[in-house]
C-alpha cells in the first residue's frame, strides 16, 4: 500500500515536474518568438503625427470599448486580447506625452494637442492568441512589443546636404531664396551678406545676428508662406539643440566668385571658414547622427503628409510640398543608386503614406486625396526602387471631427460634412475654439497634381475644425481607416 502511495506521490509529482517544464519550455519558446515591432512616425509640422500616435494608441488599449476596427484581422477574427503602455526602452529619449494629448481631446472643452518639437517615443505591448504561427503550438497567449517614435519630418529634408559641400548648398539654398515666393522676404537677408568679406576675419557676433535671421526667415517661410522645404531642418525644431552654435550657421552665396583655391585655404576664424566648419559639424554630428542612433532602427515607417493645407493656401506652397516630398523620399531611396543606401543600410520593410486629415473633406473626395499622394510620391519613382519594401497609401483622419451626410441645394442632393470651426494661430501653439457649428462641401480634391487651371479656378475651401465635444479617455476616438493602418502595419505580427 506505502508502496503504491509512494509510486502515486512520484507519479504525480512526475506529471506536475513535466507540467512545469512544459510551462517553461512554453514560457521560453514564447519568448522566444514575441515580436518586437519599431514603428516610426514622421510628417513635416502640422501634418498630423501627435494625433496619429494618440489615436493608434487609444483604438489599441481601448480595444473593445466602443472600437471600430472592423479591417484589423486580430480584431475582427477575435484573436487581439488587450494592449498597454509599459515603460518604454530608451530613457534618454523623451517620453511621447499620450496623457496631455488624450486629456487635450477629451477635455470639457476639447482642443488639439499642442505642437511637439522633436523626437519622443512610447511602448504598446500587445497581447494576441496565436492562431496560425508556429506560435499556437507553444503558447495561448504572445505579445507583440510595439516601439513608436515620433520624429519631425522636417529632419528628414536635411539627408540631401550629405552628399553637399558648404558651397553646393550654399548656392541651391541661395537659388531658392533668390525666387518666389521667398525672393521678396529675403533680400534684406542678403543685401547683408553682401557687404561681408567672406574671407575677413569673423565676427562672432555678427554671425550670431545673421544666423538668428535666417532662422526667424526659415520660420515665415514654413509658418506665415506655407511652405515646406525648410534647410537646415534643426533650425525650426532644434529639439535639444535649442541655442546650440552648431545650429549658428546660413548659406552665403558669394561663394561662387571666389577663387576656389581661396576657398579651400580660407582660415578657420574666417567668415566662410567659420560656416564651413558648422556646415560639417551640423552634417555630422546632427544629420548623420539622426540617422545612425535612430533611423536606422526603425522597422516601419509611416509618413503622413497633409495634402490640403498646401492645397488651400495656393499653387507656390502646394508646388513647395511636391519638392519637399521628394527630398523625404530620398530617405527611403533604397535602390542601389540611392543615396540612402550607399550611406546607411536601412531595415524598413514596410513604408506607408497618409494622406491626413480625411474628414475635412466629404467622402468621395478620398479617392482623390489618395491619388493626388500617389502622384506626389511616384513623381520621383523613376529614381526610386523600392526594393523589398511594402507600400501602401491611405487617405485617413486619426481623430475625425466631422460628420458627412447630405444636404439640397438647388433641388440637388449634395455631399456635405459638419463640424464646430476652429481658429487656430498655426506654429505658435495657441488655439481657440469657436463654438460655431457649420455644414459645408469644402470642394473637390483634384485627383492629379494640381495645373494652371485648377490654381484659376480653385475653390477648395480648407476649415480648421475643433475635435468632436463627447470624446471620453476610455472610450475610442473616431476615426477614418485606422484599422487599415493597424492592417498593414501590425497584423501579419500577430497571427
Ligand atoms: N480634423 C482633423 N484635424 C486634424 C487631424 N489630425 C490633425 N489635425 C489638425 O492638425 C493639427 C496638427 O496636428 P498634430 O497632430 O499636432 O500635428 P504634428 O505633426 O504632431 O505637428 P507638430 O507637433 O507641430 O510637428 C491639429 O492641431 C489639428 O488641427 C485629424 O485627424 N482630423
Ligand atoms: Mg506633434
Amino acid at each position: 500500500m506505502a508502496l503504491i502511495s509512494k509510486l502515486f506521490i512520484n507519479k504525480r509529482g512526475l506529471d506536475k515536474l513535466k507540467n512545469n517544464l512544459k510551462g517553461k519550455a512554453n514560457e521560453l519558446l514564447s519568448r522566444t518568438f514575441d515580436q518586437h515591432v519599431t514603428l516610426a512616425v514622421t510628417g513635416l509640422s502640422r501634418s498630423g503625427k501627435t494625433a496619429f500616435i494618440t489615436s493608434l494608441v487609444n483604438q489599441l488599449i481601448n480595444e473593445g470599448n466602443g472600437t471600430k476596427l472592423s479591417f484589423f484581422d486580430p480584431v475582427h477574427n477575435g484573436t487581439f486580447i488587450a494592449a498597454k503602455r509599459v515603460p518604454q526602452k530608451h530613457f534618454h529619449v523623451p517620453r511621447f506625452d499620450y496623457d496631455a494629448a488624450i486629456s487635450a481631446l477629451t477635455a470639457e472643452q476639447p482642443n488639439w494637442p499642442e505642437p511637439t518639437h522633436g523626437i519622443s517615443e512610447l511602448r504598446l505591448s500587445i497581447r494576441y492568441q496565436p492562431k496560425s504561427s508556429i506560435l499556437k503550438y507553444a503558447t495561448d497567449m504572445a505579445t507583440l512589443t510595439l516601439d513608436i517614435t515620433d520624429y519631425p519630418g522636417e529632419w528628414l529634408l536635411d539627408l540631401p546636404m550629405l552628399k553637399q559641400t558648404y558651397q553646393q548648398w550654399s548656392q541651391q539654398t541661395y537659388d531658392l531664396m533668390t525666387r518666389a515666393p521667398r525672393a521678396e522676404l529675403s533680400k534684406s537677408f542678403l543685401a547683408k551678406l553682401a557687404l561681408i568679406d567672406p574671407l575677413a576675419s569673423a565676427s562672432e557676433e555678427l554671425l550670431g545676428e545673421l544666423a538668428q535671421e535666417y532662422t526667424a526667415l526659415l520660420y515665415t517661410f514654413r509658418y506665415d508662406l506655407g511652405l515646406s522645404v525648410i534647410q537646415p531642418g534643426r533650425f525650426i525644431l532644434p529639439g535639444e539643440l535649442a541655442g546650440a552654435p552648431i545650429l549658428e550657421f546660413f548659406p552665403f552665396p558669394a561663394l561662387a566668385s571666389i577663387d576656389g583655391n581661396a576657398y579651400q585655404n580660407a582660415p578657420d576664424d574666417s567668415f566662410v571658414g567659420m560656416l564651413r566648419s558648422r556646415y560639417l559639424e551640423y552634417k555630422e554630428q546632427v544629420v548623420r547622427k539622426f540617422y545612425r542612433e535612430h533611423f536606422l532602427r526603425f522597422d516601419r515607417q509611416i509618413v503622413l503628409a497633409d495634402c490640403l493645407t498646401p492645397l488651400n493656401k495656393g499653387r507656390e506652397s502646394f508646388a513647395d510640398l511636391e519638392l519637399a516630398m521628394s527630398m523625404i523620399l530620398q530617405s527611403y531611396s533604397y535602390g542601389k543608386s540611392g543615396l540612402f543606401s550607399r550611406l546607411f543600410s536601412p531595415k524598413i520593410d514596410k513604408l506607408l503614406f497618409c494622406a491626413t486629415k480625411a474628414d475635412h473633406v466629404t467622402p468621395e473626395q478620398h479617392a482623390p486625396m489618395v491619388a493626388l499622394l500617389n502622384q506626389l510620391i511616384h513623381q520621383n519613382k523613376h529614381h526610386i526602387s523600392y526594393e523589398a519594401v511594402q507600400i501602401k497609401t491611405l487617405a485617413i483622419a486619426a481623430v475625425k471631427a466631422t460628420t458627412s451626410g447630405v444636404s439640397k441645394y438647388k433641388g440637388a442632393d449634395i455631399p456635405v460634412i459638419q463640424g464646430q470651426r476652429l481658429a487656430q494661430r498655426e506654429g505658435k501653439g495657441a488655439t481657440e475654439v469657436f463654438g460655431q457649428k457649420i455644414t459645408v462641401f469644402p470642394g473637390a480634391v483634384p485627383n492629379q497634381l494640381p495645373q494652371e487651371n485648377y490654381w484659376r479656378s480653385n475653390t477648395f475651401n480648407f476649415i480648421a475644425f475643433a475635435p468632436l465635444s463627447d470624446l471620453t479617455k476610455h472610450q475610442c476616438l473616431p476615426h477614418i481607416r485606422m484599422d487599415q493602418v493597424l492592417q498593414f502595419l501590425l497584423a501579419d505580427k500577430m497571427i
